[in-house]
């Protein structure tokens, strides 16, 4: 996608969130405690998260207090959020100095795993690379078959167990065939629920055991998917997921459509993992790397 159409398409699907910050309504006004706590609101109603939002409106508080509220107020506003979410050297993904790169797939049911894999595939083919999937989402019994019809159309190969399998045993089939055809990534999807939550860690600490055991430096990035429509839901996902097997960045998806855009600065913020990438629509096209500035650019457009 050119640069413009990719703006575009961020601006649209952040749209709702950007509705909230209603920054023209800001224009022209005294910057004063009304002013300060209505801009509280929008950032608290947007997902940003209670301590960015304090450390925002301080910020603003002590540059702008009593002056009126114009486009360097706004720019000023943007530089602070995009100070809490930029992190250059972190939002590339971690490729392997030989061998197959592996990334592991997190999260919950329907949060957005398969498609954001498939997404990813589709991304990493247009460069070039050679890429494998791994269904170690043996669990529910669709769940390798939608795989199977992602990597279809991604145009790529596909390691599978048979139903009720040992997903770690799939992940063990999926590194050797990734070692024997010489790909450049393994990507391995993983249930989102089981019987319980000891359950699911676990067997996620169990599929990464096998990973690191076959492959050198693996799994090279655990990659959790949050939902981007549940807010802060998100955050307590988040932390009991980087509790059982350290998560190295985040996919947030469903940003299209969501108010609740601003969650991004409240996962960055507040469990310290880079936003990789965000899902903007359930084409293979609508997954792009996160740019700080571009997001707050339409954040706050
Ligand atoms: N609108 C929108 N829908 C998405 C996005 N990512 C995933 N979905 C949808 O969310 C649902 C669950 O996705 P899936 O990949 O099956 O989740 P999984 O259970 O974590 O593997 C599907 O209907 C997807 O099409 C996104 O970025 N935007
Ligand atoms: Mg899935």
């Amino acid at each position: 996608m050119a640069i413009s159409g990719w703006m575009e398409r961020l601006k649209q699907g952040l749209a709702r969130t950007a509705q909230i910050f209603n920054v023209r309504s800001w224009f022209g006004r005294k910057v004063d405690q009304s002013f300060l706590d209505e801009l509280e609101g929008r950032l608290i109603q947007a997902d940003v998260g209670v301590a960015a939002t304090r450390r925002i409106i301080d910020r603003v508080r002590s540059a702008y207090s009593d002056q009126t509220a114009d486009e360097n107020l706004l720019a000023f506003v943007k530089s602070e959020i995009t100070a809490l979410l930029d992190d250059p050297a972190k939002s590339a993904l971690a490729v392997a100095s030989k061998g197959p790169s592996v990334y592991l797939i997190a999260g919950i049911n329907g949060s957005g795993k398969t498609t954001s894999i498939a997404k990813i595939a589709q991304l990493l083919k247009n460069q070039g690379r050679t890429i494998l999937l791994a269904a170690c989402d043996t669990f529910r019994a669709a769940a390798a078959d939608q795989l199977s019809v992602w990597a279809e159309r991604a145009g790529c190969e596909i390691v599978r167990g048979s139903p009720g399998a040992d997903p770690a045993s799939v992940a063990h089939d999926a590194c050797q065939r990734a070692l024997a055809r010489g790909v450049d990534v393994l990507i391995v999807d993983t249930a989102g629920r089981l019987h319980t939550q000891t359950h699911l860690m676990r067997e996620l600490e169990k599929i990464r055991n096998v990973l690191a055991r076959l492959i050198p430096g693996a799994p090279h990035e655990v990659l959790l998917v949050l939902d981007g429509t549940i807010g802060q839901n998100a955050i307590r996902q988040a932390e009991v997921f980087t509790k059982s097997i350290s998560c190295t960045g985040v996919i947030l998806t469903k940003l299209d459509g969501t108010a609740k855009g601003g969650v991004v600065v409240a996962v960055r913020q507040t469990m310290n993992l880079p936003v990789k990438f965000i899902g903007m629509g359930e084409s293979l096209d609508d997954l792009q790397p996160f740019d700080a500035s571009a997001f707050v650019e339409s954040l706050l457009s």
